[in-house]
């Protein structure tokens, strides 16, 4: 065997191990797709209850792209009216309707005080999670997470049978200073899907 030809052998076996040992990329997922809310209306607010702003503490301060980048009161962030003041709630819009699989929210002052997520189903609200953050004084900023799942008999969901754009956050402003939310990002599917027999069906 000459020089060449043993190269070209050499190189038929790497290309072909190259395939058999190809990753599987497995099915195509529907795409995910993620919003930052375009408005909101609270219970109280430090810039007025229904302001206009992102820059004045105000429900709108919430909406957009997270824009504060320090642990500190910062004016781009919504603020109730008082430091503690008992329960608040911050409720945001969203362009696009979704099978909502995460909500994140972004909370840049004495994070810890979320006791509720609730989504805006028709007339009624869907609580995607109560309880009392064990974060309490950790990672300032940042986001607090919580992700919808759901067995249906024998098929895990990821997501909710049903579409919203309405997110509602409920603080318990007990917890001593204050408390600031920059912003709530909404995560999920156009349409709602699952895995059944290793293949997506898409409903
Ligand atoms: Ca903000």
């Amino acid at each position: 065997m000459n020089k060449n030809a043993f190269f070209a052998i050499l190189f038929v076996i790497i290309l072909s191990s190259c395939t058999l040992f190809k990753k599987d990329d497995g099915p195509i997922l529907p795409q995910e797709i993620r919003q930052w809310a375009v408005s909101a209306e609270a219970s109280s607010s430090a810039g007025g209850k229904y302001g206009a702003n992102r820059d004045d503490q105000s429900p709108t301060a919430a909406t957009g792209e997270p824009d504060v980048s320090e642990c500190m009161d910062d004016m781009k962030a919504w603020a109730p009216e008082d430091a503690d003041d008992g329960l608040q709630w911050i409720e945001l819009k969203y362009y696009d309707e979704v099978h909502v699989s995460q909500v994140r929210v972004k909370e840049s002052l004495n994070p810890g005080t979320i006791i509720k997520l609730e989504l805006k189903d028709g007339d009624n609200y869907f609580t995607l999670w109560e309880g009392i953050d064990n974060r309490r004084h950790k990672d300032c900023p940042g986001f607090f997470e919580k992700r919808f799942f759901a067995m249906e008999g024998n098929i895990s969901l990821n997501m909710t049978p049903f579409k919203t754009d309405t997110v509602r956050v409920t603080l318990d402003t007990e917890l001593p200073e204050w408390n600031e939310i920059d912003a709530v990002e909404l995560v999920g599917y156009a349409n709602k899907w699952y895995y059944y027999n290793n293949t997506v069906q898409i409903e």
